[in-house]
């Protein structure tokens, strides 16, 4: 992977790809390896989101001045001034040095500004309107709400991608591919941070999902209901893992080496984290990681189509091979992980 020159870059530049090393691990080395101008629009791209994305999480913000500055901040993107200085979030600097990252907002060509700006204030509203009752109720509700904070993204990501000239047209026109290459790292996300996002208050397993289990979300931490906890467990892995033949297709569609990677490395890394998440109990008592050896290997390998294919079809192998016999999903789990088998 191969890292720009930094002396070449202006202070503030500077300053804003030091903000995208504090603050992503699993973003910052893909970015910094993008080709050409694309590098640039994607870091800012990604800190603005992630400035959004920590007012979203603060919960020591009361939820109606929450809302106006989250349904404001597309419009901040002009405004020099603009910053917020009290927010309690690890990542709060995003939003206290607003000013750095919408400067460099303001160098980039219109195309990539017009769909920065847009993907914010589509993804502020959306993220509004699941703030109050957090509650995701149906399946349709938790399509809804991984699309406003990771399908948009997607679709943003590609009309960039093409916007550049790097991929073709279709990428940037296919927006349910571009959408599902966002829930399926969005649902792993939600997924496996079960308990992390308990114990803030956030729920964002499925009632529909988890009432079928318990009679409370929060009962899966009770040690007297882990059965049940990895069968819903199991049961929304399996959902996710239907997010996986568009992967691949979308995958299949890049042409640029730096695209390539920067898409596919999460990708595999999400199946990978389903992998170990899969009829894994600790889910419920820890946070579960993919080991860093696995982690690393995989940043190396995912770089060719079928590459990625070869991983995508041992962690599907690896699931089907180790679910349970008196598992309720098993014949879904055993059905998608034969799909994605045969793609593979
Ligand atoms: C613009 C690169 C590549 C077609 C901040 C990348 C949080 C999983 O909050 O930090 O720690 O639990 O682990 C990223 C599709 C979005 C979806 C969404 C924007 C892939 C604000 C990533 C990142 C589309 C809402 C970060 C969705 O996870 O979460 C750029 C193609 C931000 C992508 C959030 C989550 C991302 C996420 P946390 P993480
Ligand atoms: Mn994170
Ligand atoms: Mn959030
Ligand atoms: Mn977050
Ligand atoms: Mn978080
Ligand atoms: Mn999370």
């Amino acid at each position: 992977v191969q890292i720009q020159d930094w002396t070449k870059l202006s202070p503030t530049l500077k300053r804003c790809y030091q903000f995208l090393v504090m603050t992503s691990r699993s973003f910052a080395s893909v970015i910094q390896a993008l080709d050409g101008e694309l590098r640039d629009a994607i870091c800012i791209f990604y800190l603005v989101l992630r400035a959004l994305d920590t007012l979203e999480d603060d919960m020591t913000i009361p939820v109606e001045e929450k809302t106006a500055l989250m349904k404001e901040l597309h419009e901040n993107l002009y405004n020099p001034e603009w910053k917020y200085r009290r927010s309690q979030e690890v990542d709060k600097i995003v939003l206290e040095e607003f000013p750095v990252i919408s400067a460099e907002f303001r160098n980039l060509d219109k195309s990539y500004r017009d769909v920065i700006q847009e993907i914010t204030k589509r993804m502020a509203d959306g993220m509004c309107k699941y703030l109050d009752c957090a509650d995701v109720n149906s399946f349709e509700d938790w399509n809804e709400y991984c699309h406003y904070v990771a399908g948009l993204v997607g679709i943003g990501l590609s009309r960039i991608f093409s916007a550049s000239k790097l991929e073709d047209e279709i990428v940037g026109e296919d927006e349910p591919l571009s959408n599902s290459m966002g829930l399926f790292l969005q649902k792993t996300n939600i997924i496996r941070d079960y308990l992390a996002d308990i114990q803030e208050g956030r729920k964002f397993w499925p009632k529909e999902a988890w009432s079928k289990f318990a009679k409370r979300l929060e009962d899966f931490q009770d040690a007297s209901n882990r059965d049940e906890a990895v069968r819903c467990l199991n049961f929304l892995i399996t959902n996710a893992l239907h997010h996986v033949p568009d992967a691949i297709k979308y995958l299949s569609r890049l042409r640029n080496q730096s695209v390539f990677n920067f898409c596919a490395i999460p990708q595999v890394m999400a199946i990978g984290t389903l992998a170990v998440c899969y009829n894994n109990p600790d889910v419920f008592t820890t946070v579960v990681k993919l080991r860093k050896g696995q982690a690393v290997y995989m940043m190396k390998r995912a770089v060719s189509l079928n590459a990625a294919k070869i991983i995508f079809h041992d962690f599907a192998a690896e699931i089907a091979k180790i679910a349970p016999k008196n598992d309720p999903t098993k014949d879904k789990t055993l059905q998608i992980c034969e799909t994605i088998l045969m793609l593979t």
